[in-house]
């Protein structure tokens, strides 16, 4: 199946270190969302992940994993984004563990399904910042920067810009996002239902909702931009 991130305005992102039940997932897969992302920073195994991808896959939406850790990279998902964290101050999460990586599975790659992600991280307490050191002191000239950087220099088809734990600068996000010419911006960061939804989907191209879920799945679905009020796209 080819699946292009290009026509993704929401992704539901979550993390196989947390607890979700069978209903939450179903309403979630059926939301109309236009894609489920799992990742996360900290407490991602091989078999957590493995567990989460089968029961995603009794559903038909695209799911992508999000790569944090070289050790819990599993066969079957449609995508995989490697981030890049740009403004990592640990130069091992630019490209150390990409090289580890691809030094131990280099042959078996399908690059076709590989996506990589210009990294920024701007929420300085964000478990993410902690872990790459992120240099997160950054004004809105430096994110239109780092976007540039990722899609001129370094050809990234996504810019992701998050602010995990927290909602963001949308005025730094819709800056950053009008400077790139082809790529796509990711944001994920706070969007804790409709209203905020809007407002980031007004500046990013593809929107991430991710806590929410685990603390107020109604509130989750109505970010669904298809299914602004949270009921259930009828199959
Ligand atoms: C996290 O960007 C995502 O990687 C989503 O952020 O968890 O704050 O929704 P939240």
């Amino acid at each position: 199946m080819h699946i292009d991130i290009n026509g993704w305005k929401h992704v539901f992102k979550l993390d196989p270190d947390r607890d979700i039940d069978d209903s939450a997932l179903e309403r979630l897969c059926l939301s109309g969302t236009d894609a489920v992302m799992v990742g996360g920073t900290t407490g991602v195994t091989f078999d957590n992940t493995v567990d989460l991808l089968s029961r995603i896959r009794r559903f038909e939406v695209p799911c992508a994993l999000e790569i944090s850790n070289p050790d819990a990279i599993v066969p079957g998902f449609d995508l995989y984004f490697i981030p890049v964290v740009l403004n990592a101050g640990d130069p091992d999460w630019i490209v150390g563990h990409h090289h580890r990586a691809v030094k131990e599975y280099g042959p078996m790659m399908q690059w076709e399904q590989i996506v990589p992600e210009g990294y920024v991280i701007v929420n300085g307490d964000c478990s993410a910042a902690r872990v790459t050191g992120a240099r997160t002191e950054l004004d809105p000239d430096d994110a239109v920067a780092y976007a540039r950087m990722a899609e001129r220099l370094f050809r990234f088809p996504v810019v992701y810009i998050e602010y995990s734990g927290t909602f963001g600068d949308m005025e730094l996000v819709k800056r950053a996002a009008a400077s790139l010419g082809g790529a796509r911006l990711f944001y994920g960061g706070g969007i804790d239902g409709a209203e905020r939804a809007r407002q980031a989907a007004e500046a990013a191209h593809t929107i991430v909702v991710g806590n929410v879920i685990y603390e107020n799945l109604d509130r989750a679905l109505e970010t669904v931009p298809a299914n602004p009020d949270g009921t259930e796209r009828l199959a």
